[in-house]
């Protein structure tokens, strides 16, 4: 087959790919993105992108033949699942012994489905977590760069306070208050004139219409708006969607030689594609990226690869919960789907958690309130080849979970305490299942920052090539994710521009 030859490849499409795509292009480097997902910028039969999170269809979920939402039931029911034709969905489940991990697939990665949570983290949590890394240079530049690419922005609170749509977050931050913690607002790339607007009925509804994990119809500032439409305007990236990067080489020029599977919307492979770039950057997302490199590694196709190369995997300490409020204590029927406040008791030692109030948007009164709880779990695992199935497995176990629900258990039974309520029992599947601690929507590390890579994003053992997402980050980050990936890879970007590619 031919090989098709780029000076830059990005493979991926999420933040790190996006930032990657949008700088080299500005840069002037000829670029190619590869993708696995479809571009989502065609309507369906009933008008819209994306489908209704009420009413799946084949448009929700990654090859799959049912769907597998994270509440996988209420009043024990499975309601929430329905039968679905396999079909390149644009949310993924995917699983490995003991954790199953949510990432979205298409054109914007994981902005397609994500609850849109834009948070910098604490300044002293991420110079602990990245010792190496100017905290200074970060806070002052990247963090504040990559918020204004993303555009980000926040509640306007007068009408947070007095809105329908946001009951449901009131009503959990009495309880937290009742409790003697501390709440915060949270920063969004939704945009919160245009959800005013539906809540108005002069828009179409999207948040106020559940929307959320199988993509946003409007309102949403995901990355296919945001840093994809800028790096495609620079008229020097080039898109190509529905490509599986599954193998990467080098040849004896120093360039790098990928192959891709092309395939169709039933997912059959209809071609075999070869690649060639003198540079490669990786925005595969924290399993994607791995994987290939695990891969690399270990069937002697990247064989210098550092040994840290699938090591410090963890995530961000997620555990999903909920508690049932009091029959006054209503949540309401209607509930935005962006969350807008999060439960902050990460300064204590004890105990670090940051606590997102979900939502739980299914059209009729459930007196429940749904946490995201993000722990400060120490427990890392690692990504290795299992040549037999010649598969990448994750050695993540029953007992590293138990620590992230012991950590979310001791903020919760505070505030079931100071407010004589109880937990939720019928919502994840089984019938006493209280924490969610088998998914995880922040999957983080795998290729850590200054251990497989340098400083920078460098991949050790070789030269210009380098990876740009959530794989660097070590396993956790105390907030929610996506702000931290992009900053860092504008970090990254800035660097590698200067000093690797500078004509
Ligand atoms: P990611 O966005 O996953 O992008 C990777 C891309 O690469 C995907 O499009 C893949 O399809 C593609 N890809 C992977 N492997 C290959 C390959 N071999 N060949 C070609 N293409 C490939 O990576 N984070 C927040 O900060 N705030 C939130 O409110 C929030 N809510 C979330 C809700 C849900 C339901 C989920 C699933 C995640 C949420 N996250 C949230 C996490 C956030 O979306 C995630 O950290 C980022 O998307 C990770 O960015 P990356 O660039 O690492």
């Amino acid at each position: 087959a031919a090989v098709d030859n780029a000076p830059a490849i990005v493979v991926g499409s999420g933040y790190g790919g996006a930032v990657a795509a949008l700088r080299l292009g500005q840069a002037g480097v000829r670029t190619v993105v590869l993708e696995m997902g479809r571009l989502w910028n065609t309507a369906g039969p009933d008008g819209k992108v994306f489908c209704a999170t009420s009413a799946p269809d084949q448009r929700s979920m990654w090859f799959r033949s049912r769907t597998e939402a994270p509440l996988a039931s209420f009043l024990w029911l499975d309601l929430v699942n329905k039968d679905i034709t396999p079909y390149p969905g644009v949310l993924d489940r995917v699983h490995y012994d003991n954790m199953s991990v949510y990432v979205g697939r298409g054109v914007g990665g994981g902005s397609l489905v994500n609850g849109g949570m834009a948070v910098t983290p604490p300044a002293a949590y991420f110079a602990e977590q990245f010792p190496t890394v100017d905290a200074a240079e970060m806070y002052g530049t990247y963090f504040p760069r990559a918020r204004a690419m993303l555009g980000v922005n926040t509640v306007d609170p007068a009408w947070f306070e007095s809105t329908d749509w946001y009951r449901f977050t009131r009503t959990s931050r009495k309880a937290a208050t009742a409790a003697g913690l501390k709440t915060t607002f949270v920063p969004n790339v939704y945009d919160f004139g245009y959800m005013q607007r539906e809540a108005a009925g002069t828009a179409t509804r999207s948040a106020l219409a559940a929307e959320v994990i199988y993509g946003n119809n409007q309102g949403k500032r995901s990355l296919d708006k945001t840093y994809l439409a800028a790096a495609l305007g620079t008229g020097n990236v080039t898109l190509h969607t529905l490509e599986k990067v599954r193998a990467v080489t080098r040849a004896a020029d120093g360039s790098y030689l990928l192959t891709a599977d092309r395939i169709d919307l039933t997912g059959a492979v209809v071609e075999t594609k070869q690649y060639s770039c003198a540079s490669l950057f990786l925005g595969g997302g924290s399993l994607g990226t791995t994987e290939l490199l695990v891969r690399a590694r270990d069937t002697g196709t990247l064989p210098d690869l550092d040994a840290s190369v699938g090591a410090g995997w963890g995530t961000n300490g997620n555990t999903m919960l909920a508690r049932a409020n009091h029959v006054w204590d209503t949540v309401g029927a209607d509930q935005s789907t962006m969350p807008v406040m999060g439960i902050d008791d990460w300064a204590n030692a004890d105990n670090p958690v940051f606590a997102e109030i979900a939502p739980l948007p299914i059209g009729f009164e459930t007196w429940v309130s749904l946490y995201l709880a993000i722990t400060k779990n120490p427990e890392r695992a690692r990504f290795t080849w299992d040549s037999a199935s010649k598969t990448v497995k994750l050695g993540w176990s029953a007992a590293q979970s138990a620590v992230s629900v012991a950590m979310a258990k001791k903020l919760f039974d505070r505030i079931n305490a100071a407010n004589a309520t109880i937990y939720r029992y019928d919502l994840f599947g089984s019938p006493s299942k209280v924490f969610a601690d088998d998914f995880c929507y922040h999957p983080l590390g795998g290729c850590v920052l200054g251990r497989a890579t340098d400083g920078y994003g460098r991949v050790k053992g070789y030269k210009r090539l380098y990876v740009t997402d959530g794989s660097l980050v070590p396993g956790s980050i105390g907030v929610n994710p996506f702000v931290t990936i992009t900053a860092l890879a504008e970090r990254t970007m800035a660097r590698v521009l200067a000093e690797d590619l500078a004509p």
